[in-house]
């Protein structure tokens, strides 16, 4: 009997919406051809979900998403209706935390025939982990005196034990199985609590991975040499902030956040991965044809690899690489093609 997946389709706001109805029915003629079925089930929680019904999703909105062997996800955010703070917080990461998607991974490298603006001849390919759940972004913390002059915001990071251990030893696996080279970042010498015991962590994962090699860098070298030496560089392994803000760096040098593709997976106990383009909503390009969709199906490819469909994820990634070889592309890219039509352009080259 054909094997169907049960998606949930999370298009979000902005060009979220444009990427996903370009990018899905690729991905279903992708598994046509491998002969399992992807069955989307469209869920609308978005800022104008949250405008009607004044939450980003319904209380019951992670537990919905159980039932499902993944989630596709556009964009989120429309900041002249709903602060950004909210959308994202009650959305991404209320999903990524409530399904404990811990591990982050987002690869960099520029595809055929992509020059970005590096110009190197020295092919990079950078596999960044962040950690996804906690620190930075544990949203801990709290405001007093509001409006006043003893006004105090704090915001705490927390780094729990098992939460630095597992994307360590994930980002550990990954390396053990690419060049055997992992860069653990911290700001170890300013930050003296939380990110010494990062270090310390690294330390102790590392014993069991003799096979691995260990560089530490600081936030702000690694930063610098993703730009000067990105071939250096392999899996890279950071905080939530600092993942958050290398991955950025990431997707410039490999010609834009069109390209940059993300999984948010739990790695301790399983359940469904959410896989989504880096990029958010862009709301100055909305409705223009102009969002390039690579990084949402490169995405795609991600989410095959994770559903056990190794085979549909390489086709994808090679007709990705075949249409962007031949010059297809949209105009981030300096090409002409819509949104749509690069999609399309993709789904020709399977
Ligand atoms: N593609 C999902 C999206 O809208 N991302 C925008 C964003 O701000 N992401 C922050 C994060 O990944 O933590």
């Amino acid at each position: 009997m054909m094997k169907n997946y049960r998606i949930a389709l999370l298009p979000g706001d902005g060009i979220g919406t444009e990427v996903m109805e370009a990018a899905w029915p690729v991905l279903q003629a992708v598994a046509d051809q491998q002969d399992f079925g992807l069955v989307g089930d469209c869920l609308p929680w978005s800022c104008d979900y949250y405008l009607e019904h004044g939450v980003m999703m319904p209380p019951d909105g992670v537990e919905q998403l159980r039932a499902f062997d993944a989630i596709y996800l556009g964009a989120v955010g429309l900041p002249e209706t709903v602060p950004d703070h909210v959308s994202l917080r009650e959305l991404l990461l209320a999903i990524r935390q409530g399904l404990d998607l811990s591990v982050n991974e987002r690869p960099h490298r520029l595809l055929a025939g992509v020059t970005g603006p590096l110009r190197t001849d020295k092919a990079f390919d950078i596999l960044c982990i962040r950690e996804n759940t906690e620190g930075e972004y544990s949203g801990a913390g709290g405001r007093v005196h509001q409006g006043g002059d003893l006004e105090v915001a704090v915001e705490t990071s927390i780094f729990t034990r098992a939460g630095v251990e597992r994307v360590l030893r994930y980002g550990f696996e990954r390396a053990r199985l690419r060049s055997g080279k992992l860069a653990s970042v911290t700001k170890s010498n300013a930050q003296r609590h939380s990110m010494v015991f990062w270090d310390e962590m690294t330390d102790r994962v590392a014993a069991d991975y003799p096979d691995v090699q260990v560089t530490r860098y600081h936030v702000d070298a690694i930063a610098a040499r993703m730009i000067t030496h990105p071939e250096t560089l392999d899996v890279v392994v950071a905080s939530n902030l600092f993942g958050d803000i290398l991955t950025d760096i990431g997707a410039a040098i490999q010609g834009g956040l069109g390209f940059a593709a993300s999984a948010n997976i739990n790695p301790v106990s399983g359940g469904p991965g959410m896989f989504e383009p880096v990029h958010g909503s862009a709301p100055d390009i909305v409705g223009k044809g102009l969002a390039n969709p690579l990084a949402t199906l490169w995405a795609g490819a991600l989410m095959l690899q994770h559903l056990g469909e190794a085979a549909a994820a390489k086709n994808l990634m090679t007709a990705i690489e075949k249409a962007t070889a031949s010059g297809a592309g949209t105009p981030d890219m300096g090409g002409s093609l819509s949104t749509a039509q690069l999609a399309q352009a993709v789904q020709a080259a399977l």
